[in-house]
Parts: C-alpha cells; sequence; structure tokens
C-alpha cells in the first residue's frame, strides 16, 4: 500500500464540488487515511509550494491557493500516488482526459480543482507538512 498527498483546491470547494470528488474518490477504492478543511495562509502556500518558487507563476498560485478554504487528504491505495494523478487528469482541464477530475471540476491551468503528490519523494514532503502522525492513524 501506497499514501499520497492530495487537495481538493479553493476554486472546487467554493463551487461546492467537495462532496462529488470525494464519492469519487470512494468508488475509485482510495482509503482516506486523513481529511481536513482548511484555510491556508499565504506564507503556508509559499512553503508547501516552495519547488516553484522561481516560476513565473509562484504568486498567482500562492494567491489561488490562500484565496479560501481548501480540503487536505492522505489517500491510501495500491500505487496511490500514479492512481490519483490519472484521475486527476493533466494539468490543464482544457487538456484533461473525460472523466478524469480536472475534466469535470478544473476551470483553468491554475484554478484546476485538485491537487496530487507527484512523486514518493514529494508526499514524504507534502504529507507532514499538513499531517501529523497522530491524524493518519
Ligand atoms: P501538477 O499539479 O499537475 O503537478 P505542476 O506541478 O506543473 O502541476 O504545477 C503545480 C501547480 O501550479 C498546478 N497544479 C497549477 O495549479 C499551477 N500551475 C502550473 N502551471 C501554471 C500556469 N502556467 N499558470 C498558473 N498556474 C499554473
Amino acid at each position: 500500500m501506497e499514501r499520497t498527498f492530495a487537495i481538493i483546491k479553493p476554486d472546487a470547494f467554493a463551487a461546492g464540488d467537495a462532496g462529488k470528488i470525494l464519492a469519487r474518490i470512494y468508488a475509485e477504492g482510495f482509503k482516506v487515511v486523513g481529511i481536513k478543511k482548511l484555510y491556508m495562509s499565504k506564507v503556508e502556500a509559499e512553503g508547501f509550494y516552495y519547488v516553484h518558487k522561481e516560476r513565473p507563476f509562484f504568486g498567482e498560485l500562492t494567491d489561488f491557493m490562500s484565496s479560501g478554504p481548501c480540503i487536505v487528504m492522505v489517500l491510501e491505495a495500491a500505487g496511490a500516488i500514479k492512481k490519483w494523478r490519472d484521475l486527476m487528469g493533466a494539468t490543464n482541464p482544457a487538456e484533461a482526459d473525460e472523466g478524469t477530475l480536472r475534466k469535470e471540476f478544473g476551470r483553468s491551468i491554475g484554478e484546476n480543482a485538485t491537487h496530487g503528490s507527484d512523486a514518493p519523494e514529494t508526499a514524504a514532503f507534502e504529507i507532514p507538512y499538513f499531517f501529523s502522525g497522530l491524524e493518519l492513524l
């Protein structure tokens, strides 16, 4: 079993799509090991996305992620990292495959409804950034 870190981003949360996205998560067979709503600060968003700090969209990205509440989760499944990336679809909703979450719920390349760790090392940073061990029992 593998764990990945996932976010229902502020655009999807504000649109009331969190329930539908969670229903897909359960339907696809993930175990939800950790889940909570939080309203990220700008500083917390900058720390989370520090690998992108040199990218031109860093300011826009961290403004958006701190613009409203989101839901952060730890999902468990066999091959959870790839399985969740496949369910999310391409970063740009316009290029995402039919049936993916970003195709159905994303608005733009920035406001794309969901986040997921892209590798085991990323998950190993992202999970403890938001969850303590006790929250994942
Ligand atoms: P992914 O989330 O699919 O791994 P990354 O790692 O390339 O995509 O980008 C991280 C986040 O930055 C994306 N989820 C997206 O919200 C945002 N992002 C990526 N490219 C752009 C862009 N050109 N303009 C605005 N935001 C972007």
